[in-house]
């Protein structure tokens, strides 16, 4: 299979997770200027804010970068333009069935790498032109499906004749070597970026993730059939009780966009809602994105394999 460096035109077989109110230019860029495939995210900001995120990250890097398109924003339908008329090279999708937008894509050139939770919308992407999936498995932080990363990305890696990326439960060169071990191509991280330097959250966001222990990740929202993967605190409890109760899908996802934004940008420990993966309890200082990748891929046996 070819390399996926080959397909993204980057140094190593990695992606940045799509982190919606997080992965700015600033994240991006640091993430593409490090030899990964930098990504801006579109979860909660409209069309003309992500249209300024692209261009800055542009003179950020002159490395490649990607837009991930959070296929349950209200902009949706607009981003999928976006990418072409700002000639983004990459596009992820997640949270839905791109099927719909990718003949278009494909006329633009776009390399497209849909997230999938499961074997059967893995081959329903392959079958609409997928240049490669993202395997996301449950112990991800955010939005989740219900596969752990184990037992998904080889069922996926038998089931498609693209390159797999794995995410959802790697921080440092084991899970790399685990990933490849599993039949993936590369991987996607998150959690481990959020304490970077480089990351534009509160402090406080960054010293919840340093200090979280194995247990501290809980799911809320698994009634409402979205499911997101949070630090637990007061915020995790209320929204756990809520959709007990029955509140409407359309108001939970409210609610979890607005108490996302109290924990990036206010880092309220309280009313935040801190998004984060099963390996926040792996985590344990603030580095640069720089040095997080370096040590990611010179420590992979897999990728020195693959590499020399
Ligand atoms: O999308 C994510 N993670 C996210 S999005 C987000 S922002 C948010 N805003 C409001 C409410 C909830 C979240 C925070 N984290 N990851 C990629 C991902 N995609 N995980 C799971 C999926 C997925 C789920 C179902 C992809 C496709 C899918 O398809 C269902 C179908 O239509 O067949």
């Amino acid at each position: 299979m070819k390399d996926l460096t080959d397909l993204l035109h980057t140094k190593y077989p990695l992606i940045q997770g799509g982190m919606a109110n997080i992965a700015t230019h600033e994240l991006a860029g640091a993430v593409s200027n490090a030899g990964g495939l930098g990504l801006v995210a579109s979860g909660g900001w409209d069309t003309e804010r992500i249209r300024q995120e692209i261009r800055k990250t542009k003179k950020l890097t002159d490395k490649p970068f990607g837009l991930n398109i959070m296929l349950m924003s209200p902009y949706a339908e607009e981003l999928t333009d976006l990418v072409i008329e700002e000639d983004v090279r990459v596009v992820t999708t997640g949270a839905g069935n791109p099927g719909p937008y990718m003949k278009k894509w494909k006329e633009a050139g776009t390399t497209v790498i849909p997230v999938v939770p499961s074997v059967a919308l893995a081959k329903r992407v392959v079958r609409f032109g997928a240049d490669a999936v993202i395997v996301e498995g449950t112990e991800a932080g955010g939005h989740i499906g219900e596969i752990s990363t184990f037992s998904l990305v080889p069922q996926v890696a038998d089931a498609v004749d693209v390159p797999v990326i794995a995410a959802g439960g790697i921080a440092d060169f084991r899970g790399v070597d685990a990933a490849f071990a599993l039949g993936a191509s590369g991987v996607q991280i998150g959690t481990v970026l959020l304490a970077s330097e480089e990351c534009p959250i509160h402090d406080n966001y960054k010293q919840k993730i340093i200090k979280a222990k194995d247990t501290e990740t809980v799911v809320t929202g698994r009634e409402t059939k979205a499911p997101v993967r949070v630090l637990k605190n007061k915020m995790a409890k209320k929204y756990i009780e809520l959709s007990r109760q029955g509140v409407g899908l359309e108001e939970l996802e409210r609610m979890t966009l607005g108490s996302l934004s109290k924990a990036v940008f206010e880092g309220d420990a309280d009313e935040g809602s801190f998004m984060a993966g099963q390996v926040a309890g792996m985590v344990k200082s603030v580095r640069s994105v720089k040095d997080i990748l370096d040590d990611m891929f010179m420590n992979s046996r897999a990728y020195k394999e693959l590499h020399t």
